[in-house]
This record gives C-alpha cells, structure tokens and sequence, in this order.
C-alpha cells in the first residue's frame, strides 16, 4: 500500500461548485445519482481530473451530458475533460446491507445511515473525496421509509421522499444521509441573535425516554458556544441520530450529527455517572465541531488537530465550566499520562501533526486529540486568556469558508501578540514526551529552580530539540504558607535556570502546577516532601500529584514485594480523606490508585522488567493494608458519599457517589464483599450497582449477583455491553482467558457490532494479569478475534490492535509471544490495509 505524505500535497486540479445528488435506497442496490459542477482551479497548473470510489458499481457517466470514458486509476477513476468548468453527471450502485465495514453509506437495525470522515464517501458516489474540496449540497432521498434525513434545512418532502439543502461549503467527508424507522425528540432553541433552531435527536421507537439529558445537553453546549466563542448556529435545524453499530463515539456531519447510541441514550436504571459525562462532553465536543472543523475544516488529513486538538480542547473548557475545574483537569492529565505518554514511549508514537500515513484511520489517536488539545492549552497559558481571545476571533474571521493548516493556525496567534511561534511549532512536529528534571540552589535567600530537558528518540525521530515549555510554579513555606503564587515559567533552552529572590527560608517548590506542560518530571522527592504538597499545596492538581506518586512508589515497591507502604502516604491520604471541606470528586480522585498497566509502565521507565502477577498481587495488598488503616475515614467518605432521593447525573451527587465508590472498592478487600453486595441489592442507581458488582468481581466474588444483573438486563444492549467489559475485566487473572472465552461463546456476543466486540476485547485486554497470561493465551486470544474482524472491520481491528503496542516492555518470553500474535495478523494475504499498517508498525 502507498505511502501518503505531508511534503506531497498539492491544490486540487479541479474545484467543485455545487453537488446535487438522489439516493434511491435499497438495502443490496441502492442507487446514487450524482450531478457535480466542477471548474478549473486558479491556484493548480494540473488539470488532471481524479475522482476518488471504492466498490462503486457505475452504471451511467456523463460529461456535459455526453457518455465519459472512464479509465481506473488508483482508487478512482480519470477521463478527459474539457479545459473549462463542466458539469458530471453519474449513476452509481451500492449495497449498504453487505456494508460490514460501517463506512459510507451503511444499515444498522435497519435504518440506513452514513460515517464518512475520514474516506467514506467515495464508497458512495465517484468525487474528489479530499477536504480541501468543498461545495454547498443537495439532498434527494426516496425510500419508503418513515424518516428521511440529510444534511442542511429540509426543503420539501413527500410520501417515501425528502429534499435537503446544505447551503454552506463542506467537503465530502460531512456528507451524512439517515433513513429509516426513527422517531424525534424535539426542541427549540433561539440564538443569540435571535433565530429559531429546531433541534431533533432521533433514535430507535422505544428509546425516547433516554435523550432528555443529551438535548440539555444540546442547548448548554449551543449556548456555551455563543457566550465563551461568540459562535452561532448557522441552520434552521439541529439534528442527532442514535445508532447502534458505529465505530467511533459520534460523527459532526454538518447539521446531521451521528453518534454511537451509548453517548446518546441515558437513564438513571441503565447508565452511570461517567456515561451522562461522557454523553454531555461528546453532544458538546460535536456540536462544537460546526465551528471548528465545519465552517474551518482541514486542507488535509496531516492537519487533523487543526478541528479535533481545538475542539477537544473546547470541550473540555465546556465540561469545566459545567463540572468542577480542578477535577476535569485531573482528569485530563491523568488520561494524557495513562494513555498518551504511553503511545509515546511505544512503536506507535507519532507527532500531534503526522507527516506520513498509509491508513488515516489509523490517526485518530490519543496524540492527535488528545495532545492536540494540550498544545493548545500550553498556548493559551503562553500568551494569555485575552490574547488566546483575540487570535480566536482572528482565526474565525480570517478563515471561515476555509480549508486550513496548522501553520494558519500558528499565524492568528502571531499576527494577534506579536510573538515568534516558530520554536513552539515544535509541538506538532516532535513525537515523544519530554522528560523535565530539575536541580535546586539555594543561597542568600535567593532559591533557583535549574531545568533540563530531553525528548527520547522515537520512530523516524532520533534527535530532539528543546521545546517550549510553560512550566507553571508556585513556592511554599515550611509552614506549608504560599510564599510565591503560581508563575508560568517559560522554558525554551534545552537547560535553563530561574531564581526566586527575597526569601525567608527555603521553600518547598510545586512545580508544574495544573499539569501546565504534558512532560514527565523527573525529580526524586521525598515522601515527607510529598505528604507535605498533599497536605498544603494550594494546587489542586500537585495535591493530587503527590498522592498519586507516593501511591506510585508504594505499588512498584509492593510489585518487588516489599511489605509496608510509605506511613506518610496513608497518613496524608487519611487526612484528606476526612476533610470534608475539600470536594468529594476531588477526594474520589486521591483515591484512585494507579492501575496494574500504570505500575508496569513506571517499572519499564525505571528500566525494570514488570511482572504482571506481581504488579496484580502487590496492588491487592496495599488495597487491603488502605482497607484495614484507613476503615475509619474510609467508612466515613462511604457514608458521606450516600446520595438518598432520586437520581441527579449532575456533578455535585455524581462526585459523592464517586467518593463512595472508591472507598467501597477497597474496603471491599476486607470485608469479604458485604457492603458492595448489600449496595447491589439496594439498586439505587446503574452508577451504584455497577461499582458493587465491580468491586466484588475483583475479589474473586459475586458470581451470582453477576449472573443476576446479566439476567435482569439481557435486552438492554448498552447495560450488556457494561457486563461483557465488566465480567471480561475483573475476572481473576488466573481464568481471565477462559472468562473471555465463554463470553465470546455467549449468544449475545454480535461480534460484529463495535461496541459489543470492543466491551469483551477492551475488557480483557484491561485485565493485565490476565491478558498477559504467561503461556500468551491472551494473545492469542486477541490476536484470533482480530484476525476474524479484520476482513469485515478494518477499522475496528486495527484500533483493537494497538493493545500489542506494548510488547517490548515485558519479558523475553512474553515478547515472542506478543511478537507471534503480531505476526500472525500481519503476515496474511488478505491483511487489511489498516491492520497491515498497525502491525508492521508495531513490530518496527
Ligand atoms: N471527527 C469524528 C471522527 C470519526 C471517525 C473517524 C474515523 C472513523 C470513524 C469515525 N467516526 C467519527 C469524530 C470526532 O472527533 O468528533
Ligand atoms: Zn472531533
């Protein structure tokens, strides 16, 4: 498979001025009529005329109404044109009923729809399929189906036909089209300047009942957008659809959002907390999307952070502003460390802005995203609230309608302070974590911070240079007073120093406050250091930091099989635990011990090879020594976190019952499991049951109440998907596999259906211990699956994959095996080209 590179873009030849297409739907023939108004591109020499299509079955083409002669080419079609604007005309067949890969225009339960981000529309109809090619479209669906939906402001409909206008440029990969048996839950909303927008979610008869928290969700997120962004909804009509087999989270299609049902459908029996969080920061992550990705899309798929990295960071904003700040950011840095410095340091690392690809489906990552939106913040926290502002308001005006770069991105923020970005750029184009160390001097009442910094060689990249960090500082006295507020510190040399003047005595430093920078901080602390930042640290982030990294030390100790854990640590812990002045998430939070991968990953880092078994059985034993010390506060906070009366998703009750999940979770380990087993009886919430049932599981316990909870909810295809994760990840190591085993055997086990397939594989391979079984069962076990996934989803075993990245972090025994499983979905005729270029990758 070819290679796509950043250095080859050129302009498109030709420009598309308007598009009209009919779909005349049927599940093994549907067929798409097209009518595409193309003229010459003044910014191209080329006049090359390229149409993208996959599996397109052409019945007629026309050029300016005479018969094309279309010639293959690799993956379209070319044909001579005039030198002049001319108009297309096709009549392609598709079958969206044999569609298993779920991209373009495909069934699910029976209602059409469509995912065409990233290259999905070419398996629709013959077009330019690049976003850089943008054109207003029209919509003409004839089905007898009761519900017709497309992209745009309905334009007229009849019985078994709806006409749709999308009169802003997009390019092809917004397209959307939804057709079947669906019903709408409304509603209105007036924008700021005063035009009425009806809103509809759209879900399967039955689940009308469960979108009431996602249009909340809708208006806040659409209210939030002209209030903090000054951006306003462009359309008469907001819609969202719900479908069951999709393979991401959702979709932005201009106007016509699709989203995976379990971030749509919520109710107090069947969904926890996290899902009506999750749900609120995706309804608003996509809605976002209308501004930046829609209005200002991507010139082309190396730029992808350009919409996501923003409107991640966006989103997050959002949820802060709805939520608690301090825990959101927690929360954000916590994933950024356990997923993305994880992608960095394995053969997949790969910059914010990738410079080559061979499957962009394989670029939706963590990196992307999720550091995308780090950079982002770094720039902020650079220039300032109001000047981040100001280039916002920049980059809108100055690009709205276009198909943008990084580097235009980088412009607004110098053309609106002045500053020289070129350093910064760095970001986008270095993979890899940077590790910060740091020494101290201390003299004459004056204290100095000395920084270095070093970025790891990662693949295609053995030199790094410095990059621009903002380090966010604060200091404090021995008395635990702050001496020296939060000061960003601005680090561009590969060493430099900063010094503190005109103090008393010498200061205990926070440094890299509210995760200010994504970089490992290597500095040795001591505990007591430690235990005295999570007792007085002013910032919530460091607080938390201490404990995670004395919860750290006590877990990789435990894993070499020391006793006893740091008395500080559990001293600070139970002090914190029994303040009830701090914030019950955030108390949730310093109870969140690192996970079995988290201490694997410390281990390696340390150049020690991790033991699975040991990592497993080290962390049962300091849950159980929190169990026993801490029973007292632990009983408090488990009480403190009861949240009597009925069900309220919001953060206040859904930050205590997280509170008294954690505790319930350790002294689960001493109790011998009677509290979860009395919380899932007393099935207050899905939040509460599920956490009982958890916590039992992962003492070896509650067999029956899981068998109990399958039974009650085997029709409720979002609550069993929980169960297969569930029953898949906390089993005992030891059986893990053969857990996983028999769920795959379940007649409930529609593997083909994403969320299901992900809920059992994703499980597992959480099970650390588990999948990594010694005699490489859990490989194979994995491997086998994605190997009978990958001719039918590409996308979805590709991404499900990427659990191998990790192999050369264990033993030499393990190794081979991951190496073998590696091989085995590599080293096939038919490899797709998304697993194909995951697994070399991986064994690079
Ligand atoms: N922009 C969307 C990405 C997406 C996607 C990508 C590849 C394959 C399927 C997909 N479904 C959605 C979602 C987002 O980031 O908002
Ligand atoms: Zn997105």
């Amino acid at each position: 498979p070819r290679t796509i590179r950043l250095a080859d873009y050129a302009p498109p030849a030709w420009l598309v001025a308007d598009v009209a297409l009919t779909f005349r739907l049927d599940p093994q023939a549907t067929r798409v009529l097209s009518t595409i108004r193309f003229r010459p591109n003044p910014d191209s020499t080329d006049r090359t005329f390229f149409l993208h299509g996959e599996g397109l079955k052409t019945i007629s083409a026309t050029i300016d109404g005479r018969p094309a002669t279309l010639r293959e080419a690799e993956g379209g079609i070319t044909c001579d044109v005039p030198d002049a604007p001319f108009t297309w005309e096709a009549e392609v067949e598709i079958a969206p009923a044999e569609n298993t890969a779920l991209e373009g225009l495909y069934m699910s339960n029976g209602i059409y729809c469509t995912q065409c981000e990233a290259e999905g529309f070419r398996r629709i109809t013959w077009y330019p399929d690049r976003p850089d090619v943008m054109a207003p479209f029209r919509v003409r669906v004839e089905g007898d189906l009761p519900v017709l939906l497309s992209n745009g402001n309905p334009e007229a409909s009849g019985p078994g036909w709806a006409e749709w206008d999308d009169p802003w440029r997009k390019p092809a990969y917004l397209f959307a089209l939804v057709a079947g048996d669906l019903v709408a839950v409304r509603d209105r909303f007036t924008t700021l300047s005063g035009r009425e927008v009806d809103l509809g979610i759209w879900v399967r008869p039955g689940d009308q009942g469960r979108c009431a928290f996602a249009m909340e969700a809708l208006k806040a997120s659409m209210r939030w957008d002209e209030e903090v962004y000054g951006r306003e909804y462009d359309l008469g009509v907001f819609n969202i659809v719900a479908v069951d087999d999709f393979n991401a989270g959702a979709m932005e299609n201009k106007g016509l959002n699709v989203f995976n049902s379990a971030l749509v459908l919520a109710s107090p029996e069947t969904a926890t907390d996290g899902t009506y969080e999750r749900i609120e920061a995706v309804i608003a992550h996509e809605y976002f999307h209308n501004w930046t990705g829609n209005r200002i899309t991507c010139r082309d798929w190396f730029q992808l952070c350009l919409k996501e990295g923003l409107t991640v960071f966006r989103d997050q904003q959002f949820t802060s502003a709805m939520r608690s700040e301090a825990v959101k950011r927690i929360e954000d840095a916590q994933t950024i460390r356990r997923h993305q410095f994880k992608e960095d340091q394995g053969p997949l690392a790969h910059p914010v802005r990738p410079e080559s690809f061979v499957e962009i489906n394989n670029f939706y990552t963590i990196t992307v995203y999720e550091k995308g939106a780090e950079v982002i913040g770094m720039l902020r926290r650079l220039v300032g609230a109001a000047a981040y502002k100001r280039a916002l308001d920049l980059y809108f005006d100055r690009h709205d309608g276009d198909a943008a770069t990084i580097e235009d991105w980088l412009q607004v923020f110098e053309d609106a302070t002045g500053r020289d970005l070129s350093q910064f750029k760095r970001w986008y184009s270095q993979a890899g974590t940077p590790r910060l160390s740091v020494e101290e001097a201390w003299e004459d009442g004056t204290y100095t911070l000395i920084f270095t910094q070093e970025t790891p060689p990662t693949p295609g990249q053995p030199d790094k240079a410095p990059q621009v960090l903002p380090i966010a500082v604060g200091l404090l006295n021995p008395n635990g007073d702050e001496v020296v507020p939060t000061k960003v510190l601005e680090m561009t040399e590969a060493r430099q120093s900063f010094a503190f003047e005109g103090l008393s005595a010498r200061p205990i430093p926070s440094i890299l406050r509210d995760f200010s920078a994504p970089v490992v901080l290597q500095r040795e602390v001591p505990s007591a250091e430690r235990a005295f930042l999570l007792a007085h640290d002013t910032d919530p982030f460091n607080r938390w930091d201490a404990a995670q990294a004395l919860a750290r030390a006590a877990l990789m100790d435990a894993a070499g099989g020391a006793g006893d854990p740091a008395p500080d640590w559990i001293e600070g812990l139970g002090r914190a635990l029994a303040d009830t002045g701090l914030d019950p998430a955030f108390r949730a939070l310093l109870l969140d011990l690192p996970g079995d991968e988290d201490i694997a990953i410390a281990l390696a880092e340390r150049g020690d090879v991790p033991d699975p078994d040991a990592i497993h059985s080290g962390r049962a034993r300091i849950r159980r020594i929190l169990a026993e010390r801490l029973s007292p506060q632990l009983e408090a906070a488990y009480h403190e976190g009861a949240t009597p009366g009925p069900y309220d998703p919001s953060a206040g009750p859904a930050g205590q019952r997280a509170l008294r999940n954690r505790a319930l979770w350790i002294l689960t380990a001493a109790d011998g499991g009677a509290r979860a087993r009395a919380q899932v009886a007393a099935d207050e919430n899905m939040t509460n049951v599920l956490a009982g049932l958890s916590a039992l599981l992962s003492i070896g316990a509650g067999e029956a109440e899981a068998a109990a909870f399958h039974d009650r909810w085997k029709d409720e295809r979002l609550v069993l998907d929980s169960w297969f994760a569930l029953v898949a990840g906390q089993a005992p190591p030891e059986s893990a596999v053969e857990t996983a085993r028999s769920l795959a055997d379940h007649p409930a086990f529609a593997w083909k259906t994403p969320n299901r397939f992900r809920a059992l594989m994703r499980g597992l391979a959480g099970n650390h211990a588990g999948f990594h079984r010694a005699d490489g069962a859990g490989y194979d076990f994995l491997a086998d699956w994605i190997v009978r996934l990958d001719p039918v989803n590409p996308s979805v075993a590709a991404r499900t994959s990427t659990v191998f990245s990790s192999w050369k972090r264990y033993d030499a025994g393990r190794q081979e095996r991951m190496r073998a499983a590696l091989h085995r979905m590599l080293d096939r005729d038919d490899v797709s080209r998304d697993l194909g270029e995951m697994a070399q990758r991986m064994l690079e």
